[in-house]
């Protein structure tokens, strides 16, 4: 009963931000959380692996030769906790490297459920861990763990893959001034963000040849037909990338290939579509390695140390409540 409830409340929140989003003055949006259901992770994991794509793998470069040294810089009993956690493979060397030293406690939080599962049956095999996934919004997951936490415990969050580039600004210095609101002082955050780098690298990165991003893209109209009863046609709709100077953003749409209307009708609606019109679905900031530290100051964070992917361009910060 109540799991029908949390179900039932997901779409309508889901219903409500389509309608906001397709009905807005100008340029219709819509929020690039959605891109995660079970198709999207699938087909996000898939981007990861590709040649084109290497944010992934630099993320998990500086993971896997960083975990001691970032662990060794956060004293005492450490709660590990993910915003976003995916399917976990880049955590596996931190919460490693904590639970040598002591059993920890790991909070995945996620919404979606499918990604948390993938990620809970990966990390199972690491001795003296106890994984407790939480399938929430990420600062409802973060008022949870820190809900939990006993006395003289310190809270590591780890915001990792560049996600924080997915808000605009100044949504991205927001969002970590609301973390450090839920943290203490000693408490760490460790935030990955992707680096400028050349446009034409960015470009192929988020339109690949083999149309992987495209399809990613795609699935959340596809998402709409599916459970907001749409009738979105996929193939008069194409992925389009391009590059904000102004934001220092790749940004992703989706483009009307013709004049159209398309209804959705769990929702209701009737959405108009002029030819060449498009719904942006994605901003990814670029950001430069003092930018984020000046962001995480301002948030209320020291910033402890940063390594930087000189193959892929990617920093890791880890950032101290103050
Ligand atoms: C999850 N996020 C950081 C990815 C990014 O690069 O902005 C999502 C993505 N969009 C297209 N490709 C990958």
């Amino acid at each position: 009963m109540l799991t029908n409830a949390i179900a039932a409340g997901a779409v309508s929140e889901f219903a409500a931000d389509v309608r906001a989003g397709l009905t807005k003055e100008g340029q219709k949006e819509l929020p690039s959380k959605y891109l995660y259901d079970a198709v999207g992770s699938k087909l996000f994991e898939v981007i990861s692996e590709l040649p084109e794509y290497g944010l992934t793998r630099a993320d998990e470069r500086l993971l896997r030769a960083h975990a001691q040294e970032i662990v060794q810089q956060i004293a005492g009993d450490v709660v590990l906790c993910e915003l976003g956690s995916g399917n976990g493979s880049k955590t596996r060397w931190i919460l490693e490297a904590l639970s040598r030293r002591r059993h920890t406690y790991y909070y995945p939080i996620e919404i979606s459920p499918s990604a948390l599962r993938t990620c809970e049956r990966e990390l199972a095999d690491i001795d003296s861990v106890g994984i407790v996934g939480l399938e929430r919004e990420y600062l409802d997951g973060l008022l949870e763990v820190a809900a939990r936490r006993r006395l003289g415990q310190r809270i590591l969050v780890l915001f990792l893959g560049s996600t924080i580039g997915n808000f605009s600004h100044p949504a991205d210095a927001n969002f970590l001034r609301e973390i450090r609101l839920i943290l203490q002082p000693g408490d760490s955050l460790l935030l990955g963000s992707d680096l400028e780098k050349p446009i034409r690298q960015l470009l192929d990165a988020y339109d690949d040849p083999l149309g992987v991003t495209a399809a990613f893209n795609l699935n959340l109209l596809a998402r709409i037909n599916r459970e907001l009863d749409g009738d979105f046609p996929l193939a008069q709709f194409e992925h389009r990338v391009r590059f904000n100077s102004e934001t220092r953003s790749v940004e992703m749409h989706l483009r009307s290939r013709q004049p159209q209307t398309v209804k959705i009708r769990k929702v209701r609606l009737s959405v108009r579509f002029k030819e060449g019109e498009t719904i942006w679905t994605e901003n990814s900031h670029k950001y430069s390695p003092p930018e984020v530290v000046r962001m995480a100051e301002g948030a209320g964070f020291r910033c402890v140390a940063q390594w930087i992917d000189w193959e892929w361009q990617f920093a890791e910060s880890l950032l101290m409540a103050i």
